[in-house]
């Protein structure tokens, strides 16, 4: 029985606002060296408590193990521009020497059932405790503005329908992931139809 969840989750919360700062680095990076940037912005939490319970249960995972089997306790998510930026963040993540990429799941391809489309990576992060160093699992979603704007409206309609969607607001919810889609396709086509007419340094 975890009875101090403030001390489980510690090393969770320096995670993330340690991860928070090195990702929102990156926008800065890209800022200096160029005027735009695939980064619009970065976002983390810790899964507050009640979350992680409802989710032990469902996915019938024990104490002994939540460490390994939850692996989005520490949560962070990079909201970009196009679609092809998602696949651009991905690799940056996968040459860091601080954070070591354990699973992958690529939802922008695969879509789920419900119409969702991010890219998750789960990653092994070094965190410095002041008793010595603690690995934890954190789970990076990378997605587009487009992909984050129905994610957020279809999580609240799931809150508020409590997981129960009437079937009619599902089928239109998945229609309206699709119209999304397409519009990332359509902003991808108009920007690499601009660069072919007007040629930047970078993309010469
Ligand atoms: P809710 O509405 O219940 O989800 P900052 O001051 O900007 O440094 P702050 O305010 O601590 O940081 O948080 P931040 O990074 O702006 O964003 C926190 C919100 O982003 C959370 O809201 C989450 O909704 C969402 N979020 C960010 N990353 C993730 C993630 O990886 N997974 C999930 N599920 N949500 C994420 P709240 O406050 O938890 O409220
Ligand atoms: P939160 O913090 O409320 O967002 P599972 O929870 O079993 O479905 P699994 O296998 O642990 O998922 O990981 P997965 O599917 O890679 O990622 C789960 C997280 O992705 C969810 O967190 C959501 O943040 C997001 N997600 C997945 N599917 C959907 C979807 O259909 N709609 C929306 N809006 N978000 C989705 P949690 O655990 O639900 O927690």
């Amino acid at each position: 029985m975890i009875k101090d969840w403030n001390s489980f989750l510690l090393p969770y919360g320096v995670a993330v606002e340690e991860m928070k700062v090195k990702l929102r680095g990156l926008r800065k990076q890209y800022l200096e060296y160029d005027s735009e940037s695939p980064i619009e912005f970065v976002t983390g939490r810790v899964k507050p408590v009640d979350s992680i319970l409802e989710k032990m249960q469902r996915r019938h995972i024990d104490e002994e193990h939540l460490e390994e089997e939850m692996q989005d306790i520490a949560g962070l998510r990079i909201v970009v521009q196009f679609v092809e930026d998602i696949y651009e963040v991905v690799e940056l993540i996968r040459h860091r020497e601080d954070m070591t990429i354990v699973e992958e799941r690529d939802y922008v391809k695969y879509n789920k059932a419900s119409g969702y489309r991010s890219y998750h990576i789960v990653i092994e992060y070094n965190v410095e405790m002041i008793n010595g160093p603690k690995k934890i699992l954190a789970e990076i979603q990378v997605r587009t503005m487009s992909m984050n704007f129905w994610a957020t409206i279809e999580h609240s309609l799931n809150y508020k329908y409590q997981g129960q969607v009437p079937p009619d607001v599902a089928k239109r919810l998945e229609r309206s992931a699709e119209v999304s889609f397409q519009l990332d396709q359509e902003m991808s086509e108009i920007r690499s139809e601009i660069r072919e007419t007007n040629p930047r340094k970078e993309h010469d």
